[in-house]
């Protein structure tokens, strides 16, 4: 893609001003991003959509609208100032209302930039307890959303259809890795588990465990922090849905708790760090207390160990279908994703009673 193709896919929306620049930012697995800056002193973000990951784009769009505008009517009530730097805001075309454009088969979007925020890869307890209490509210606030939300990948965090999906991939073994030693007993050692982990699927099905809407990528790297550490917002909104809780919260603590980012090939540094998940589960617990079921909060040691689980067989299961979902950046990049998940999977495993005692510490 050129820096004028980017520029005038960027110029169909409705920004302020005139493009003058188009760079590269952060570091996602699934769309492609920009920004984009104006002769207006504007800044924006410009993403392509990763349509063979998102089919349905326009329902993706409608989820992310109705969300944003419920999330900001809620801040409005509440008299937050700042609110453009709370909640992202999507541009319309110049001349249509729609807020994506497609060229050449490929779907792109605007949202404002939102200034003076910071990114990070890993959180210090007292960002880990603010994360707690804003994923919290998050949830409280989209708790009456009026619109019902399509799920914009079926099935999303299901973890019956995780396995079920690494198991196919064994069996076709289109990329051949299966002859790999190491390959096969990380799989055998996921099965190992799986009934044990799909627990969550089971609960929904007895009617034990309900869905919300659930924001379902919540790992550190999606959130936007103010100068103060506070957090301003989450970003990344195409996979909000109705999901668990153990969602975000166990996505977050995947990344936050991790003592080293997914990708990291040194072993010696993957490692559960209980500080962090404390000061998050205080922070989540005081903000979840209206609605959190006893059900919910009992099994959010469960779902510590839930997401490094399906991160470790997503990561896998790319890897053994030849790489066809994630980024790479080197050809056994989503395998040394996959042993640091496992890995992280086994700390988190071996924490659950400390886990267990630490909620149970906590007023109910
Ligand atoms: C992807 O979009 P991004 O890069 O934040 C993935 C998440 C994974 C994550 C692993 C739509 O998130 O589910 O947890 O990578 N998103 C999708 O880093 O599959
Ligand atoms: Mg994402």
């Amino acid at each position: 893609m050129t820096q004028a193709e980017l520029l005038s896919i960027a110029q169909c929306f409705a920004l302020e001003g005139k493009v003058t620049a188009v760079a590269p930012l952060g570091s996602g697995l699934i769309n492609d991003t920009f920004k984009v800056e104006t002769d207006a002193g504007r800044r924006y973000v410009l993403q392509r959509i990763n349509n063979a990951v998102f089919p349905d784009v326009a329902l993706l769009q409608s989820n992310i609208a109705a969300v944003t505008r419920h999330i900001r009517a809620k801040l409005e009530a509440a008299g937050e100032c700042d609110i453009d730097r709370k909640v992202l805001r999507f541009l319309p075309l110049r001349d249509s209302d729609a807020t994506f454009l497609l060229r050449d088969g490929k779907y792109w979007r605007v949202s404002a930039f939102i200034e003076d925020s910071f990114t990070f890869d890993t959180v210090d307890a007292l960002h880990s307890y603010q994360a707690g209490d804003a994923f919290g509210r998050f949830e409280a606030m989209l708790a009456d959303l009026p619109e019902t939300l399509g799920e914009t990948i079926p099935d999303f965090h299901n973890m019956e259809l995780r396995a079920r999906q690494l198991r196919d991939a064994v069996a076709a073994d289109r990329a051949g890795r299966m002859a790999l030693p190491e390959v096969k007993a990380l799989v055998e050692d996921i099965f190992a588990c799986e009934e044990e982990m799909c627990k969550a699927e089971r609960m929904h099905r007895e009617g034990k465990l309900p869905k919300r809407v659930c924001h379902c990528d919540t790992k550190v790297s999606n959130m936007l922090f103010d100068a103060d550490g506070s957090v301003l917002c989450v970003i990344d909104l195409d996979t909000v849905m109705p999901s668990f809780v153990f969602s975000d919260y166990g996505d977050f603590l995947r990344t936050a708790a991790n003592t080293t980012v997914e990708d990291d090939p040194d072993l010696s540094k993957v490692g559960f760090n209980r500080e962090i998940f404390e000061a998050f589960t205080k922070g989540y617990i005081g903000a979840t207390r209206s609605f959190l079921t006893a059900v919910e909060r009992e099994n959010l040691p469960y779902a510590v160990t839930l997401f490094p689980y399906m991160q470790a067989v997503r990561f896998l299961t790319d890897y053994i279908n030849g790489d066809t979902y994630y980024k790479i950046k080197y050809p056994e990049h989503n395998l040394v994703r996959t042993r640091n998940q496992w890995k992280l999977f086994r700390c988190t495993r071996a924490a659950v009673p400390e886990m267990t005692a630490y909620l149970n510490s906590l007023p109910l």
